[in-house]
């Protein structure tokens, strides 16, 4: 098989730890959709970093191929992009572990989301928890992608991967490329409907603060309904996000699915209010995400097309994959098979 070398590569993924979010995708798929003209694009499903919480099985496998559905229908053309399921890589595991070798206690112990994971799952701080970072450093150093298009809160992760990506480099030469991580300007963080200090997210926030992609149209109707907005007087649609953190949210989501800038938005709001404001944002969000919605669903039957998808998209990872892993093997001192 030939490699394709002359485009930058990038390479993404998302755990099926829950069915996408409107947050999900305005910081992530809809950013790659864009871009599969200027690159050669690796876009996964990340079901091995999604068990580092408790997941039900039937639903976890559902989930996976319901983000590949949803992937396609969010306009990752699969003959543009390759598209595959992270386990069936074995690579991904396998660099993992070497990279949890070059990986250090203080420097995971340092990363944000561990602790509020941690936070929220007292019952299960589990090993895997720790080391998710050594493992999406693996993910991405695999592909040696130009760069990696990820949300805010990512963002540390894919500099921990340059820290033992560096590390690994300067004992054994140059084996990994150093990417560069991609944090869209508008949309870097969705946070929760109802509560606009946290972020919106797949596993929380239950049948509140979120919308998902699949959402039918009432229910993201009802959900902007009730997004909270502020408790101040002044009842004016003003990007602030210090001050105004649910307006600001509200804004950013409508800028991002009509690609209107803020000051846009607040003229063409003036004088009208919050309660005009959120059902504007609500109907715009759903006519958005309508295509999307009928596209995944018509997908969804079509099994035979989605397996058919994941096992070329793994084929073309794989070969990828190898190469490199078969490169660390090799620097570390493994005899060869
Ligand atoms: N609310 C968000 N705003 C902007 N970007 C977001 N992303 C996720 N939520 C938002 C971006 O989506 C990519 C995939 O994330 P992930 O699912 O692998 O991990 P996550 O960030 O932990 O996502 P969730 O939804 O919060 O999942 P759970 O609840 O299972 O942990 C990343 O690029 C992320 O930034």
């Amino acid at each position: 098989m030939e490699e394709i070398v002359s485009k930058k590569r990038m390479l993404s993924g998302i755990k099926p730890s829950g069915d996408l979010t409107l947050g999900s995708y305005l910081g992530a798929v809809k950013n790659w959709a864009e871009r599969a003209d200027q690159y050669e694009c690796f876009y996964f499903m990340a079901d091995l970093h999604a068990i580092t919480v408790r997941q039900n099985p039937a639903d976890l496998r559902r989930r996976t191929l319901e983000q590949l559905a949803q992937y396609i229908a969010c306009g990752l053309d699969p003959e543009k992009n390759t598209l595959f399921i992270q386990s069936h890589i074995h690579q991904h595991a396998e660099l993992g572990w070497i990279l949890d070798c070059y990986s250090m206690f203080g420097e995971l112990s340092r990363m944000t989301q561990f602790k509020d994971k941690s936070a929220k799952n007292e019952e299960n701080i589990n090993a895997g928890l720790f080391t998710y970072p050594s493992l999406m450093a693996a993910d991405i150093l695999l592909y040696q992608p130009d760069l990696v298009p990820v949300g805010e809160d990512q963002k540390q992760h894919v500099e921990l991967t340059h820290v033992i990506a560096r590390r690994f480099n300067g004992i054994y030469g140059e084996v990994f490329k150093i990417p560069e991580p991609f944090v869209p300007k508008v949309g870097a963080r969705i946070m929760s409907l109802t509560n606009p200090t946290a972020k919106m997210s797949k596993s929380e926030n239950e049948d509140t603060g979120r919308v998902l992609l699949m959402d039918p149209p009432e229910v993201i109707m009802k959900q902007f309904k009730r997004a909270i907005t502020d408790s101040d007087t002044e009842n004016c649609v003003r990007y602030d996000k210090v001050n105004k953190p649910g307006v600001a949210n509200l804004m950013t989501i409508y800028s991002a699915v009509t690609g209107k800038t803020y000051e846009e938005i607040e003229n063409e709001f003036i004088g009208c209010g919050y309660g005009k404001f959120k059902p504007m944002v609500g109907e715009a969000v759903v006519e958005h995400l309508r295509p999307i919605r009928e596209e995944a669903q018509r997908l969804m039957k079509d099994k035979a097309y989605l397996e058919s998808v994941y096992r070329d998209g793994a084929e073309k990872a794989s070969y990828v994959a190898e190469k490199t892993l078969r490169k660390v093997y090799k620097k570390v001192g493994f005899v060869a098979k």
